[in-house]
C-alpha cells in the first residue's frame, strides 16, 4: 500500500504492534513517541521492509508536537493516515482519593495530546482532501467501571471528539473513526499501577488479547474501499463481556 502513516505510542503495546503490521503491508511510517531508543531500534529492524522516519515528543507539549510534526522532510509530510494511539491509564483509585497528577496526566495525553498531534496533522488533509484518522478509544469510552472515573472519563471524551472529527472533515471526505479495545496484554498496566506487583496479575487467569490482535484489526480498518468507513468498533477477548465481567480460572 503506497501510503504513510503516522502512529502514535509506536514505542510499545499496540501501536508498535501496528508499525510492524503496516510494515507488512508497505505503508511508510512515521513513528512517535519518548524513547528515543526503542524508537531507533524498532527503525532499525522495520528499515528493511519499508521507509521509516521517527519523531520523538511528548504529546502533551503542544510547542514539541507542532515543532515535531512541522520538522518532517518533504517526503515524509503527505501524511494518509493517523493513528491516535499514545496514551495510558494513570492508578486506579476512588474518586476522593485520587491523584491529581494522575488525572493530569490521563487528560493531558489522552485528550489533549490526541488533540494537539490531530491539529498538527489534519491541515495537510483537508487541503488534499483525502485522509483517514483512527483514534484508539476503549471499552472504558463506552462503560465506566468502578475507580476508572477520570480514565474512562477520558476514554469517552476520545469517542465525542470521534465523532466530532467525523462531522466536522465530512466535507473533506476524509475517513475518522476509532477502535476500541477491551483488555489487552501490553505495557499499560504495569504504567497504571507504576510498576506494583498487582500488574502481572491483571492478564491472569484468561487468554487477554494481544497487542497485534488490535494492529490486525487497525490495518483492516484502513485498508477498505474508500466508500466505506469503519466509524467505530468494539472488541473484546473472548473471555470479557464487559468492563467488569471476565471469565478467569484460578491461577
Ligand atoms: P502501552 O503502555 O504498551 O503503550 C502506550 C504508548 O503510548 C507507548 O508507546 C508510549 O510511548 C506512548 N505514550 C504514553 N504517554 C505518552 C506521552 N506523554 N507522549 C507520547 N507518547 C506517549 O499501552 P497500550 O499499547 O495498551 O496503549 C495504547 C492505547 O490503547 C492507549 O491509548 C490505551 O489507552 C489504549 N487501550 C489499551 C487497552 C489495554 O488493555 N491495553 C485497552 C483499550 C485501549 P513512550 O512511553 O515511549 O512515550
Ligand atoms: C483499557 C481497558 O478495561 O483496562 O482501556 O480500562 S481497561
Amino acid at each position: 500500500m503506497n501510503k504513510i502513516a503516522l502512529i502514535t505510542g509506536a514505542t510499545s503495546g499496540i501501536g508498535k504492534a501496528t508499525a510492524y503490521e503496516f510494515a507488512k503491508h508497505g505503508i511508510s511510517l512515521i513513528l512517535c513517541g519518548r524513547r528515543q531508543e526503542r524508537l531507533e531500534a524498532i527503525k532499525n529492524e522495520l528499515s528493511a521492509t519499508t521507509k521509516v522516519y521517527t519523531l520523538c515528543f511528548d504529546v502533551r507539549n503542544r510547542k514539541d508536537v507542532e515543532q515535531a510534526i512541522h520538522s518532517l522532510p518533504d517526503h515524509f509530510k503527505t501524511i494518509d493516515i493517523l493513528i491516535n494511539n499514545a496514551g495510558n491509564a494513570h492508578g486506579l483509585d476512588s474518586i476522593e482519593t485520587g491523584s491529581i497528577d494522575d488525572w493530569d496526566a490521563m487528560m493531558d495525553i489522552n485528550v489533549k495530546g490526541l488533540l494537539y498531534v490531530s491539529r498538527a496533522v489534519i491541515p495537510q488533509m483537508t487541503e488534499r482532501q483525502a485522509g483517514h484518522i483512527i483514534n484508539i478509544g476503549s471499552s472504558a469510552g463506552k462503560e465506566v467501571y468502578p475507580k476508572g472515573n477520570v480514565y474512562c472519563g477520558s476514554k469517552h471524551a476520545v469517542l465525542a471528539i470521534t465523532e466530532g472529527m467525523r462531522i466536522d472533515l465530512n466535507p473533506y471526505g476524509i475517513k475518522v473513526g476509532a477502535v476500541n479495545p477491551g483488555l489487552v496484554e501490553t505495557e499499560f498496566s504495569k504504567v497504571r499501577f507504576k510498576g506494583e506487583k498487582i500488574a502481572d496479575t491483571v492478564y491472569k487467569g484468561f487468554e487477554a488479547l494481544q497487542a497485534r490482535d488490535i494492529a490486525e484489526i487497525i490495518y483492516f480498518v484502513i485498508s477498505r474501499p474508500k466508500h466505506v468507513n469503519i466509524a467505530d468498533l468494539l472488541v473484546f477477548p473472548t473471555a470479557q463481556a464487559n468492563s467488569t465481567t471476565v471469565k478467569k480460572t484460578n491461577f
